[in-house]
């Protein structure tokens, strides 16, 4: 962006530029006197030079008042504050640090480092946080023990938290009292957390398998506690199934969930302590669909076995960010997959996949799962680290098996407990253990982008021989043009006419069913196979790639149906869709009928009806893929003739199916409610049936129905959600009795703001200018306003990209505000300007000029700058 010259530039760090620390600490002291506007942090540290000879220390600090520097009880003179931080020098080699800084968390709208959440006091301190609170080697390889004494008013504040174990407590005068906590595990300063405030507390223990007890203890705002105890149930089966299946146990005699309102992302795995968005911890009948309770389960999950693969053994720098939130999101995916239905799970898990993070992939931001560069260490939280990243952690576990991972593990915890790794460590510990030579396997770490994998069939007949040619393509992505092949485990079954499973076999010996694919272009043969096969590949999903072959609908109809594994059959019927999906953009772009095959609809109309079948799976079934899953297929979007065929579709297979859904529909009505994965799977089904039958002439009257007789949100939400997508006169009645109910509740009426964000109406956008009048929607408020502002904008396609461009002008103001408040949040929401170059001329040219204008911004946040300037980078 040299053409703007009112953009300062940040600096960017590189993975190759790591160096290890010249000083560690190895002992912090701290006291926080906490106030509202002007608390005060006293740091006491003990340094040590690691590098001879250099004498000088630079600390981070960030929005910090320097009010006192000693060494070694000295006030020390030879400092100076820097844009960065401080600079001290003429260092000892090893020395006592005390410094005592001011900070305003009432005035922290950021959220990260401490700030005031409803009436109490919490932080957040990864990535970068820590500077926030006081000057320090804000570095994750800097790790010490960490004592914190909290003094607070007691009337207001009678909980004052920190990481470890309560050591001491007493009181003040003027009402102040103060508890002091020590944490016997050297952390980096990330992982530092403290919470002030008034709450009500959930308690239960948990004796470990070697019989440590451990107090566990979630705390909620006053008046919440019936809705905790779904969260516990989730954590105590998180502690069982970690020591089962991963061998590792709790390590501290306390284990404490803070529920917070006002939070950034999900939760935060801090030693001992964790913080919580409320979204992921409060939850009953009445406020929470079974989704959120799916949710609560995963999160709570992925933030307690952070505790081995995070907190005991943590990242070296933060490039290496996918040791440890690849590993973990693999881990709670298996959690959740070993509790529930393991494909329900993976068919979610994919779809995100194939969804936005193949979409992240295309786009200017896309970097590997271990990046080479960053500007905001914030911005990459991503599905790619995330997402990709267990993708490739589970690569590696079907390349070992589950013993051979397992030893893996075991070996990558002996050798690096207690310290800060890299991902290369974990590679070596898994290929060391297992003897499986995953030196090409490690490409995944440094190359970006989504490869395409094309494959082609060829059956001899006389020869009972079946050749299968599979490409890998990487196209060249954002910042990284050249690409290698790598090494793809790929999944196949062949099947006879009759659905038998063909035995893989070539000269008389057995070939394992998961080839590694390792060349650009490599054929495998297969003999003894006595007739043409049909063959299901990349099973399971057991590589993040795109596959293309080139399946006839009779194929995939049998796929569909006789598929050993449940996942395959659900990606036949992906697959059988996505071909009449495309098809059908380009007819109605050509002013064509939308044309769906009988045989096709029958295909689902045999898995709707297939009684050996789990409901949720069924549900997945007749799931169609959303419009910005279709939208990645294309290199020139059309939002416009998506949405139709996708509504189109959806209608005919109403119209078809109708009896089926209707019938099913009513046999799967429950009389209680209960969260039994059973349940949930009943009422999936019965929904996925009420979506579709709300667009019949039936519509109106089973949906009112059913919000009327709901004692549960997942069937109100559902109802209501289906009368917002078809468009039913009773929308307007429930949406409003909802609000009347649940105004005093924001987090119950985020599902209302996702649905007004949805809204397929033509005036979506003056109803969401409206809503943000609404006394429950506060800008302030991360949840709230993601969930009205991104549901529009991300996924209320047609209507965001409108082509007066009032979609795009609405975005910029939100991000104009967001950006002095909270960059952060601001940063998730420009993501659908990211993706401007898909779109057609006009509309690329609206979306550039929005850019540009907050490239112009005199202020523009550093999360904000990194993001703009590479999507306007050529
Ligand atoms: N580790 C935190 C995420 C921190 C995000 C910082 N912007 C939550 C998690 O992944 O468990
Ligand atoms: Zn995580």
């Amino acid at each position: 962006m040299a053409d703007q010259p009112n953009v300062a530039q940040p600096t960017a760090k590189y993975r190759a530029d790591y160096t290890a620390p010249d000083f560690t600490i190895t002992d912090i002291d701290l006291v926080f006197d906490l106030q509202d506007t002007a608390t005060r942090v006293v740091a006491v540290s003990q340094v040590k030079q690691q590098t001879q000879g250099v004498t000088s220390l630079e600390l981070d600090g960030d929005d910090l008042v320097l009010r006192r520097l000693e060494i070694n009880g000295e006030s020390w003179p030879h400092y100076e504050e820097t844009a960065e931080g401080l600079l001290i020098r003429q260092l000892p080699e090893a020395f006592e640090l005390t410094i005592e800084t001011e900070i305003n968390p009432e005035a922290n709208t950021a959220l990260e480092g401490l700030y005031k959440s409803g009436g109490g006091f919490c932080t957040q301190c990864e990535a970068e946080g820590f500077r926030r609170i006081t000057f320090y080697q804000d570095r994750p390889d800097v790790l010490a023990r960490f004592t914190t004494k909290v003094i607070a008013d007691k009337a207001k504040y009678p909980y004052l938290l920190s990481n470890g174990n309560k050591v001491a407590s007493g009181e003040l005068d003027n009402g102040r009292h103060w508890v002091q906590w020590q944490d016997p595990y050297p952390k980096p300063c990330y992982l530092f957390a403290l919470v002030a405030g008034d709450f009500d507390v959930l308690r239960d223990n948990y004796k470990t398998v070697s019989g440590r007890d451990v107090a566990l203890e979630i705390f909620v705002d006053k008046g919440n506690l019936d809705r905790a105890e779904h969260a516990m149930q989730s954590l105590i089966n998180s502690m069982k199934w970690d020591e089962e299946r991963f061998g590792l146990e709790y390590d501290l005699d306390i284990y404490m969930v803070v529920a917070v309102d006002f939070f950034n992302m999900g939760a935060m795995e801090n030693k001992g302590l964790n913080i919580f968005n409320s979204k992921y911890v409060l939850a009953n009948p009445a406020t929470a669909t079974d989704t959120d309770y799916l949710g609560i389960e995963a999160v709570i999950g992925h933030e307690y076995f952070h505790n081995w693969t995070g907190n005991r053994i943590t990242c070296r720098d933060w490039f290496q960010l996918s040791l440890k939130e690849g590993l973990t999101v693999f881990r709670d995916q298996e959690f959740s997959s070993d509790l529930g239905s393991r494909p329900v799970n993976r068919i979610n898990n994919v779809r995100v996949m194939r969804g936005p993070q193949f979409a992240e992939d295309r786009g200017p931001m896309s970097h590997p799962i271990r990046p080479e560069k960053v500007i905001e260490m914030n911005n990459f939280y991503t599905l790619t680290v995330y997402e990709k990243g267990s993708e490739v952690i589970r690569m590696m576990h079907t390349l070992l098996g589950e013993a051979g991972f397992q030893a893996g593990m075991k070996l990558y915890v002996e050798r690096h407990d207690g310290t800060a790794a890299t991902c290369d460590d974990f590679v070596l510990a898994m290929e060391e253990a297992s003897g499986v030579d995953l030196s090409q396997f490690r490409l995944w770490y440094s190359q970006s982008g989504t490869p395409l994998v094309k494959v082609s069939t060829e059956y001899d007949a006389d020869a009972k021989r079946y050749l299968v040619t599979v490409q890998q393509h990487t196209a060249p992505t954002a910042g990284q043009a050249d690409k290698q092949p790598l090494h793809i485990p790929f999944d196949i079954e062949l099947y006879d006419s009759k659905g038998q499973v063909i035995e893989l076999q070539r000269n008389g010996e057995k070939i394992h069913h998961v080839l590694n694919v390792t060349e650009s272009e490599q054929t495998f043969e297969f003999d003894q196979v006595h007739e043409q096969p049909v063959i299901s590949m990349l099973r399971e999903f057991s590589a993040p790639v795109v596959l293309e072959h080139d399946y006839s609908d009779q194929e995939l109809v049998f796929l569909m149906t006789h598929a050993r594994n449940e996942f395959a059959r659900w990606d036949a019927g992906q697959m059988l869709l996505a071909k009449y999906i495309r098809s059908n953009v380009a007819a109605v772009q050509a002013g064509e009928e939308v044309v769906f095959p009988e045989t096709v609809v029958d295909a689902f109309r045999g898995a709707l009806l297939d009684e050996k079948l789990d409901p949720a799976f069924i549900a997945e079934m007749l799931t169609l893929p959303s419009e910005n899953e279709v939208a990645g297929w294309y290199d020139l979007v059309d939002v416009d003739a998506i949405h139709a065929v996708l509504g189109q579709l959806e209608m005919l297979l109403a119209t078809e199916l109708e009896d089926e859904l209707t019938a099913i529909y009513h046999s799967l009505k429950q009389t209680s409610y209960s969260i039994e994965h059973g349940a949930i799977a009943k009422r999936a089904l019965r929904n996925r049936c009420l979506a579709y039958l709300a667009l019949t002439a039936q519509g109106e009257k089973l949906v009112s129905a059913q919000y009327e007789a709901a004692d549960n949100m997942t069937d109100t939400m559902a109802a209501m959600s289906a009368a917002n997508e078809a468009q039913l006169a009773c929308r307007e009645w429930q949406m409003a009795d909802f609000s009347d109910k649940w105004t005093h509740d924001g987090l119950v009426m985020d599902k209302w703001f996702i649905l007004q964000g949805k809204n397929p109406a033509a005036n979506a956008l003056d109803n969401v200018r409206e809503t943000m009048q609404h006394p429950a929607f506060s800008l302030k408020n991360p949840n709230r306003t993601r969930s009205l502002v991104a549901s529009f904008c991300a996924n209320n396609p047609v209507r965001f990209h409108a082509k007066d461009g009032s979609g795009y002008r609405f975005l910029t103001e939100i991000l104009t505000a967001l950006n002095t408040s909270n960059p952060q949040l601001a940063s998730r929401l420009i993501e659908p300007f990211l993706k401007y170059r898909l779109y057609d001329e006009e509309r690329q040219a609206l979306m550039r000029a929005e850019l540009e204008k907050l490239a112009g911004l005199d202020n523009l946040a550093r999360d904000l700058f990194e993001k703009v300037e590479k999507a306007l980078e050529q």
